[in-house]
């Protein structure tokens, strides 16, 4: 199938007078005379959806679907591939490149800007035939991402995920309140929680794990599993089927690698026993990869987490907390911190037992710190949109000046 509109912009000659963007339009109108390579069936086996192929219609809508991916494409062409790992110097792809490789290189251009517009694990891109390069990154379905440990911007941490998998064990990692920061970040994504609690096996009070995990969150799908042992984890396997991608979040230790392990059918993934004093894992996994389930989707690993802060995550929150978002609407002032204002109708609802204290307190201290983080994640934006003006202004006017001396 071939889907041929080609598209003819004469700005070429307009372009400098206008004070337009020389270099990029350039390359905009070269990659709109790029036909697009994208092999639905090698894509459908790594989580592609017909909603990605809009993204790559908006970039091109001359697009080849019938040319096998291992085949060569003419040097004027670009490769639909997924980001299945992000390394220092760049990212690993899949399906291989009709070079040979699987790794496409970074230029300095996708270091710059928003954290956003960077590549990272479980993209849909487009590659460069002859160069390898990276050209475009297609609209995402999903992004889960957290405020960077490092300070300031956010994290990303994968896109165009369909559920997550949120992994605790039934030892002292489990804690409501922080299964309810990954579920925040998830939820505010659009993306399909399931909450797994590992280390079934270990544990002296199972059934004490599984009450609790019925209280807290009731309307969320919950796992008490072994995650060495695979008719513990079948019950996972509607999530893994084609077309899906799921995402393992959780503490170091809590046996996310063990997971895709068993679930998968291979030691695809190293794993590492825990510290017995105090369940802590070792950080074993250091970097994020995506791993086919052969029940047709695709399951990605990440490193456990020490820490979430959440960011950008607004709605995740009121999602997770409609209950007390809802009492919170009836409160006398709109501004109502539910502290000791008169006419609260949350505190009420503490005092006449229909909400849980431990929720009120993870709800307010969430939204606080979504706040100051959203704040401080939008100043760096905006000093970030300031230089890139700078950057973009004068590299313009070197152009124009350029234009002028030729
Ligand atoms: N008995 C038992 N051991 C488990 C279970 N799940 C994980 N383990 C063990 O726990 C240890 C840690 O598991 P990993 O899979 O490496 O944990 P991880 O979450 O990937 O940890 P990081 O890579 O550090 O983030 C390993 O020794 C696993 O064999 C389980 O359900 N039962
Ligand atoms: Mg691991
Ligand atoms: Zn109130």
């Amino acid at each position: 199938m071939s889907i041929a509109v080609k598209q003819r912009i004469s700005l070429y000659t307009l372009a400098p007078k206008a004070g337009l963007n020389w270099p990029k339009l350039k390359k905009d109108l070269l990659h709109l005379s790029m036909t697009i390579y994208a092999d639905i069936p090698t894509l459908n086996v790594l989580g592609w959806k017909p909603f990605f192929m809009q993204g790559a219609i908006s970039v091109n809508s001359d697009i080849q679907t019938d040319v096998p991916h291992s085949e060569a494409t003419p040097a004027k062409s670009l490769r639909v591939v997924r980001v299945t790992a992000v390394q220092r110097t760049g990212l690993q792809v899949a399906p291989m490149l009709s070079t040979g490789s699987d790794k496409v290189p970074l230029s300095g251009k996708w270091f710059r800007g928003a954290e956003e517009s960077r590549p990272t694990v479980g993209d849909w891109v487009l590659v460069d035939a002859y160069t390898g390069a990276l050209t475009h990154i297609l609209p995402r379905l999903s992004l889960v991402k957290r405020l960077s440990p490092s300070g300031g911007g956010v994290q990303l941490i994968a896109a165009n995920v369909d559920a997550a998998f949120i992994v605790t064990s039934c030892n002292t990692d489990f804690s409501p309140a922080r299964l309810e920061r990954y579920l925040s970040v998830v939820m505010d994504s659009g993306i399909e929680p399931v909450l797994i609690l590992t280390k079934s096996d270990l544990a002296g009070d199972v059934e004490a794990f599984q009450d609790e995990l019925q209280a807290q969150f009731k309307s969320i799908a919950s796992f008490v599993v072994n995650a060495l042992d695979e008719a513990s984890v079948a019950p996972l396997l509607p999530w893994c089927a084609s077309g899906q991608t799921i995402a393992l979040l959780g503490s170091s230790g809590v046996g996310k690698s063990t997971l895709v392990n068993t679930l998968t059918g291979h030691q695809v993934q190293f794993t590492q026993s825990v510290r017995e004093e105090d369940d802590k894992g070792r950080h074993t996994t250091t970097n994020r990869s995506l791993h086919k389930l052969p029940q047709g989707g695709v399951i990605l690993d990440s490193p456990g987490m020490r820490e979430l802060q959440i960011a950008e995550a607004e709605e995740g929150v009121d999602l997770l907390f409609a209950d007390v978002d809802e009492l919170a609407q009836m409160c006398r002032f709109n501004d109502c911190a539910h502290q000791a204002e008169p006419g609260c109708a949350v505190r009420q609802a503490v005092l006449d037992g229909g909400l849980d204290p431990r929720r009120l307190e993870s709800y307010s201290k969430l939204k606080t710190e979504e706040a100051v983080n959203r704040e401080s994640v939008s100043q760096r934006h905006n000093r970030e949109r300031q230089f890139g003006k700078k950057v973009k202004a004068s590299s313009a006017d070197k152009h124009r000046k350029k234009a002028l001396e030729d």
